[in-house]
C-alpha cells in the first residue's frame, strides 16, 4: 500500500429541504469520513491506498463497504461487526450555514481497540494517515491510534496528521492536549489555520508559526486568505490556491486537499507542488455536490494542468 488509513466512516442523509431536516419530505443518502474520503482520493489519484475502521454489520454497514471498495480501496482490514451499529450523520444547509447532526455515540466504531490492529499491514505502508476523530470516539480509539503510530514507527512508516478538529465530539480543552501530541509524533501536519487558534488559544499567526516550528513535522496549514502555508525548517511559504470557477460544496475539501497533498509526495513532488497539488484537488472538490464524490481522478487533475478540462459535446 501507498497509503494506509483508518477511522469511522458514517452513513450520510441530507434533507431536501433549504429549511432543513425539520421540513425535509425526502432524505438522500450517502456516505462520508474524512479517513475513508482520503482513501478514495488517494485512490483515484492513481495511487494505492487502503482503509479499515468497523462499520455494523448492518445495511448501511454493508452499503458503505462495498462504495469504499469499489472505489478501489483496499478495505481487506475493515470490519463489519456485531458489537455496534454503523455511525450515522445528517446533514442540512439553511440560508448558507451547514450543520452535522452525528449518531454515532456506541458505534461499532467506537469500539475499535487496540487489538484489532494489523501491524503487519500499517508495515507495509509508505505513509499512514490519522486524523483527529478517531481519538475522540472513545478511549480505546485513542488507543488505537497511540498503537498504530508505534507500529508505524517501527518500520520507518512515515505519518500524515489531519486533527480534523469536532468540537461535537469533545471540548476545546480535551481535544487540544491529544491533538498536539499526536502532532508531535508526526512527519507531516496538516491542520486548518482556524483549527490553529483554537489549539493553540491564540490568533496571532507569529505566535502559531513558533509553535509550529517546534515540532519536528513539516506544517502544511490550510484556510488561510487564499494561500495555504507551507511551515519547514522555519521558514513560511506562500503557497496560492487555484480559484475554484464555482463553489457548490465545501465540505470535503479539506479530506481532497489531503488526498492531493499525499498524492505530491508519492510522486514525489516537492514540498511545495504537493502543497499545490493538494490546492487543486481542494478546488475541484469544491466544484461539486458531496464529500468524496468530486474528488477527481488523475485524468481529471491532469487535463486541468494541461488546461485541456473542457465541455465535450
Ligand atoms: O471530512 C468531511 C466529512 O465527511 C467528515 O467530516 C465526516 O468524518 C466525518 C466527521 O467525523 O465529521
Amino acid at each position: 500500500m501507498d497509503v494506509v488509513t483508518f477511522g469511522e466512516s458514517m452513513a450520510l442523509l441530507k434533507g431536501d429541504s433549504a429549511n432543513g431536516i425539520e421540513y425535509a419530505a425526502r432524505m438522500d443518502i450517502s456516505f462520508g469520513g474524512a479517513e475513508s474520503n482520503v482513501a478514495i482520493g488517494v485512490s483515484r489519484l492513481g495511487h494505492r491506498a487502503g482503509w479499515f475502521g468497523r462499520l455494523g454489520n448492518d445495511p448501511l454497514g454493508r452499503s458503505i463497504l462495498k462504495s469504499i471498495r469499489g472505489e478501489g480501496v483496499d478495505v481487506s482490514r475493515a470490519v463489519l461487526s456485531d458489537d455496534g451499529p454503523t455511525g450515522l450523520m445528517v446533514r442540512e444547509t439553511v440560508r448558507g450555514k451547514t450543520s452535522l447532526y452525528y449518531y454515532r455515540q456506541y458505534s461499532a466504531m467506537s469500539r475499535m481497540a487496540p487489538v484489532n490492529l494489523d501491524p503487519e499491514y500499517i508495515a507495509g505502508a509508505r505513509i499512514l494517515h490519522l486524523t483527529g476523530i478517531t481519538p475522540a470516539l472513545s478511549d480505546s480509539c485513542r488507543e488505537t491510534v497511540i498503537e498504530a503510530i508505534r507500529a508505524a514507527k517501527r518500520s520507518g512508516v512515515k505519518i500524515c496528521f489531519d486533527p480534523n478538529l469536532r468540537l461535537k465530539l469533545w471540548s476545546i480543552e480535551q481535544a487540544a492536549d491529544v491533538l498536539l501530541s499526536l502532532a508531535e509524533e508526526a512527519d507531516y501536519f496538516l491542520p486548518g489555520l482556524d483549527e490553529l487558534k483554537l489549539l493553540y488559544r491564540t490568533d496571532d499567526f507569529d505566535t502559531i508559526v513558533s509553535e509550529l516550528n517546534k515540532l519536528s513535522a513539516l506544517s502544511v496549514v490550510k484556510g488561510g486568505e487564499g494561500v495555504t502555508y507551507l511551515i519547514e525548517n522555519g521558514t513560511v511559504r506562500e503557497i496560492p490556491f487555484f480559484k475554484a470557477a464555482s463553489v457548490v460544496d465545501t465540505v470535503g475539501a479539506g479530506d481532497g486537499f489531503c488526498a492531493g497533498f499525499l498524492s505530491g509526495l508519492l510522486q514525489e513532488l516537492d514540498s511545495s507542488d504537493a502543497v499545490a497539488l493538494g490546492n487543486l484537488v481542494g478546488s475541484l472538490v469544491v466544484q461539486a455536490e458531496g464529500d468524496w464524490e468530486s474528488i477527481p481522478t488523475r485524468a481529471e487533475v491532469d487535463a486541468v494542468l494541461q488546461g485541456t478540462s473542457h465541455i465535450e459535446r
